[in-house]
């Protein structure tokens, strides 16, 4: 009777911990049918197959390892057991390259897949039934039945080793990482300004010099001086010939791809620094320690012959370590001054009856695309490669959004979608309060989870030519292993998703779920992760021209509390359920509550003005840039202040003055007018020199009521909001003229001195 029960028991416990509702593969499969019991991997489990295929052996390598670490069980292999694994290549239709079938019964686990790759797919989605870790726990799976392939074929993640280099351990924990989540390529940007990453046996110095950077890693990117000749140059590093082959076999047995970037014609200060003469000065410098461009070739002279040759042999050694049928070559943010000021590249645009620089890097990457082509391989690019015409057969990357994307692919051409929105990395995923500090921007779990790579602006026939999505991880701001796991975890799980998963499949609330045996694992792993984005999002709306706010979080299931007072709010404070009307100044503050604890680092804040122009209509006389609308045109009459977040709020003008013009739609006693304006030195946005602010009652003869001239010095960095107002007699008014005016050029001493500077003013407060 006693053991009666304990079956029943056991049973029970087995039935309960799996269903549908706990079965937790990221990426989700194409399809998961449940059925009862359980398969117990033990010393009693064998795995069969075929011993002459020798991918498989690979992949059975793999596997058999993999479950030696997580149990130090060592399975039998071909072997007469009663319970067996059994690893099938064979046809199956509609599945793919990459797709599997995996059947699992409580006395079979069937693999079966086209290729090896399905195989590997396979056994990532058995590993992430099982225990992450050794645990004493029996290694128990779900009898279930998966069919399951991808949906994209390029799955990709960057990685960006020149502006920080990366050890081939870390190197080799992110291809796992990629791995784990079914990402099948790895773009590994090997070479920029701040240093060369590959051996070339052929040009030595490419690492003894490029390589190797004056170490200022304790000064933040952007504020690193510059290199002098005779200093010491001791920061960097990189992977030898074997490193590569070893981390390009580890990374095939994964069926993952590493895809190599070469950058040219620019962001090559590097390869400068070991040979001067493939510059257009050929003056002698050292790789750049930060992000500081004055003064320094960044570019390969185009007009010089010898490049090309260089350039092949250094391709020619790349091919034979790297087997992908891609090779990337940059081509990206090339600054085409040296060139303009260059006889030979003067000469070649002439020789080659071109009309201008963009051609002439149309032309350079014209004649790579053909040695790349001889060799059978594929030319990939940066989008700028579009500008001056496409190489014949470019693959293209689009960066700067989906632009270039979806040009290349209406020319038919092949393209990755990698826009920084949200595909950079690099960008923060929460806070900014109480992050690591990023190069900006916001990309968040859920924006990526909501990416969908297929732009509607394509149509049936052009959409083919997407070959699929990447994230990209530049490092600037990340110097360590631990935070390159930080911004990757758990962002890269969502694009995994996006790019594997059945696009009308997507669930957020589901991916949630799914993500928290993720997170056990990271967990169990000592991996550094994001806990998730806890930010409130205060949406200011009209409703019958009434202001008022929604709030809102990406957290599934979150309680959001607030205050209006100015205090902060906790546990205790007003619960959101509608939206908020605002008819008074008032200072908003909200945040996250998950299990009765507050989970913002920081509560989201956001001042509300009630004032006579609110709901006005303003009238420019140099449009705003399209690029910084904020809630259209009325952006500064609508009650809400900007914050130090540069995208939301605020109108930016770039190098014109801000002059608006607000109707009042009635005569109305005016005191008091008031514009801030925000300075972010590393945004290249500064304060007006002054504001000067006029009244009319027809529109026509307007008079000044005052003018306020900055007093805060354009050198400051810290972000500064600064309101410029006026104080007069009581007057009429129906129209009201702020005119802001703008510094017009970024100052001495900035890195982008002489150029336009920004002006960004929000809400002109009218009393
Ligand atoms: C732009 S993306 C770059 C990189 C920077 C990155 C920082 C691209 C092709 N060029 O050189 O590292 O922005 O986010």
């Amino acid at each position: 009777m006693k053991k009666l029960f304990f079956i029943i028991l056991m049973f029970l416990i087995s039935y309960t911990i799996f269903s549908q509702e706990n079965i937790a593969i990221i990426p989700k499969p194409v399809s998961v049918v449940m059925h009862d019991g359980n398969f117990v991997i033990d010393a009693k489990t064998s795995i069969l197959y075929n011993t002459s295929n020798k991918e498989i052996a690979n992949a059975i390598h793999f596997f058999t390892s993999s479950i030696k670490e997580i149990s130090g069980i060592d399975l039998k292999k071909n072997q007469h057991q009663e319970k067996s694994i059994n690893f099938q290549i064979k046809q199956i239709p509609n599945i793919g390259k990459e797709g599997y079938q995996l059947q699992i019964t409580p006395t079979n686990i069937t693999i079966a897949a086209n290729s090896n790759a399905g195989i590997v797919y396979a056994i990532q989605s058995i590993l992430q039934l099982l225990p992450g870790v050794r645990t004493n726990a029996i290694l128990k799976l779900p009898c279930l039945t998966i069919e399951d392939y991808p949906r994209f074929e390029w799955r990709g993640m960057h990685l960006d080793v020149s502006r920080h280099f990366f050890s081939p351990e870390i190197v080799k924990e992110y291809i796992n990482l990629m791995a784990r989540y079914k990402m099948n390529v790895f773009h590994w940007h090997l070479v920029d300004d701040q240093g060369w990453r590959i051996e070339i046996k052929k040009y030595p110095k490419l690492t003894s010099v490029g390589a190797w950077r004056v170490d200022y890693t304790n000064l933040v990117w952007g504020s690193r001086p510059q290199a002098k000749p005779n200093d010491d140059a001791t920061y960097g590093g990189y992977y030898t010939q074997d490193q590569i082959k070893e981390i390009v076999a580890y990374a095939a047995e994964r069926n993952i791809t590493i895809v190599p970037e070469i950058e040219m014609p620019g962001h090559v200060a590097s390869a400068i620094a070991a040979y001067p003469e493939l510059s257009c000065s050929q003056k002698f410098q050292l790789p750049l320690t930060g992000g500081n461009y004055t003064n320094i070739s960044s570019n390969y002279c185009a007009g010089n012959d010898s490049v090309f040759t260089f350039l092949q042999n250094v391709l020619t050694e790349v091919m034979q370590l790297f087997p992908s049928k891609y090779i990337h070559v940059g081509g990206d943010e090339v600054d085409k001054t040296p060139w303009k000021n260059c006889v030979k590249c003067q000469n070649r645009i002439k020789q080659e009856g071109l009309k201008n620089e963009e051609e002439l890097q149309s032309y350079f990457m014209k004649r790579i695309e053909k040695f790349i082509i001889s060799k059978n391989r594929k030319m990939i690019g940066w989008d700028e490669i579009l500008e001056g015409g496409l190489a014949p057969e470019a693959t293209v990357m689009s960066w700067r959004g989906e632009a270039g994307g979806i040009e290349a692919a209406k020319q038919k051409h092949n393209v990755v979608m990698t826009p920084g929105t949200p595909c950079y990395f690099d960008h923060y995923q929460t806070g900014p309060e109480g992050e690591p500090l990023a190069i900006g921007g916001m990309n968040t779990l859920k924006t990526v989870y909501d990416y969908e790579p297929i732009s509607k602006e394509l149509n049936d026939e052009n959409k083919k030519y997407v070959l699929g999505a990447q994230a990209n991880l530049w490092t600037e701001f990340i110097t360590t292993a631990e935070h390159v796991e930080y911004m990757v975890l758990p962002r890269m799980l969502a694009l995994a998703e996006v790019l594997w998963s059945k696009k009308d499949a997507k669930d957020w609330i589901d991916f949630n779920r799914r993500l928290q045996p993720s997170f056990k694992y990271f967990d169990e792993k000592g991996f550094h992760y994001s806990k998730g984005n806890f930010n409130v999002e205060i949406k200011p709306t009209s409703i019958n021209n009434k202001l008022s706010v929604t709030l809102t979080s990406e957290i599934p299931n979150a309680i959001i509390v607030y205050t209006t007072n100015g205090t902060e709010p906790n546990t205790l404070s007003n619960v959101y359920t509608n939206p908020i009307v605002i008819n008074a100044s008032l200072t908003l503050k909200a945040a996250v509550v998950v299990n009765n604890k507050v989970m913002s680092v920081k509560p989201a804040e956001q001042k509300f003005v009630i004032h006579k122009a609110i709901g006005k209509n303003v009238m420019y006389q140099y449009s705003i840039s399209k690029y910084y609308m904020a809630n259209g045109n009325n952006s500064l009459t609508d009650g809400v202040t900007g914050t130090f977040a540069v995208n939301k709020y605020w109108h930016g003008i770039n190098e014109k003055d801000l002059i608006a013009t607000i109707d009042l739609a009635e005569t109305k006693s005016v005191t008091n007018i008031s514009i801030n304006c925000l300075q972010k030195y590393a945004d290249w946005i500064f304060l007006p020199t002054s504001v000067q602010f006029e009244i009319s009652t027809d529109g026509i003869n307007y008079t000044t009521v005052g003018k306020d001239v900055n007093n805060i010095s354009t050198s400051i960095k810290e972000p500064t909001i600064k309101t410029f107002s006026t104080t007069f007699n009581q007057a009429n008014a129906r129209y009201i003229r702020v005119s802001a005016y703008n510094l017009k050029e970024c100052p001495k001493g900035h890195p982008g001195e002489g150029k336009p500077a920004w002006l960004f003013a929000d809400e002109i407060i009218v009393n």
